[in-house]
């Protein structure tokens, strides 16, 4: 089973996790998740995690040792282990890696606040041979941390793994709006009843039953949406 291990001060945060889908993949043994309290690796009576910049500037760095004894901690049994540090200078997540990691035994998400975590433990987990450190960003814009981040990763991972979703029809018909960059397509606009609402027609071709043509429509509607979106 895929073992998730998430290292966060904020552990409340993946409460949501018990929740829908990831929850039931949860209790159905599809996935096994663990939250770590990284606080609970400091060291004196503040129990602090973060410290002043090195070569001054604004705001605190978390300190490499309680990462160091969190990661090292989760990372017992052999390897290997795929590290995720959460920063808004990693390589953008897409559909593609979210596809990659869903194949990995174990992943460890590391969720930073403040202005980051101290560089070396990136360079140290790199230097060895059981870890693969991914530096990730979920797009470009600025969040007070990693956690909600890592929720959005585990979200579009989870989903992946064969069993989660109950209806494995969606996930095929998905993998068609890839592009070849790996990028997700924009799907197509979709419609239920009732056929008329507030004045707006459904699409007269969706009700006729010419799977050819709501087939030709619907990719089309696809591309204009994606040509609209860039
Ligand atoms: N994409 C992204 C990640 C972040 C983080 S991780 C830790 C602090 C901020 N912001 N934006």
């Amino acid at each position: 089973m895929a073992r998730f291990d998430l290292i966060t001060i904020f552990p409340d945060y993946f409460e949501a996790l018990e929740l829908s889908l990831i929850g039931k993949a949860r209790t159905q043994g599809l996935v096994d998740i663990a939250v770590h309290d990284l606080r609970d690796h400091a060291e004196g009576v503040h129990k602090s995690v973060d410290d002043t910049p090195y070569g001054g500037g604004a705001g605190m760095v978390m300190s490499p040792e309680p990462w160091g004894k969190a990661i090292d901690l989760v990372s017992q049994g052999s390897g290997p282990h795929d590290l995720i540090i959460l920063t808004p200078a990693g390589k953008k997540f897409t559909q593609a890696m979210a596809e990659e990691f869903s194949h990995r035994e174990h992943l460890i998400f590391a969720c930073g606040r403040y202005e980051g975590i101290d560089h070396r433990v990136t360079e140290f987990y790199s230097s060895q041979p059981e870890f693969r450190v991914h530096e990730v960003s979920i797009g470009d814009y600025v969040l007070n941390g990693g956690e909600v981040a890592t929720l959005v990763m585990l979200e579009a991972i989870i989903r992946l793994i064969p069993g989660v979703l109950g209806n494995p029809l969606s996930l095929a018909e998905e993998s068609h709006t890839l592009t070849s960059e790996g990028e997700a397509i924009v799907e197509y606009p979709n419609f239920t009843k009732p056929p008329e609402w507030r004045g707006l027609e459904v699409p007269e071709i969706l009700l006729s039953g010419n799977h050819a043509a709501i087939k030709a429509f619907r990719t089309q509607e696809a591309v204009k949406r994606t040509v609209n979106r860039e």
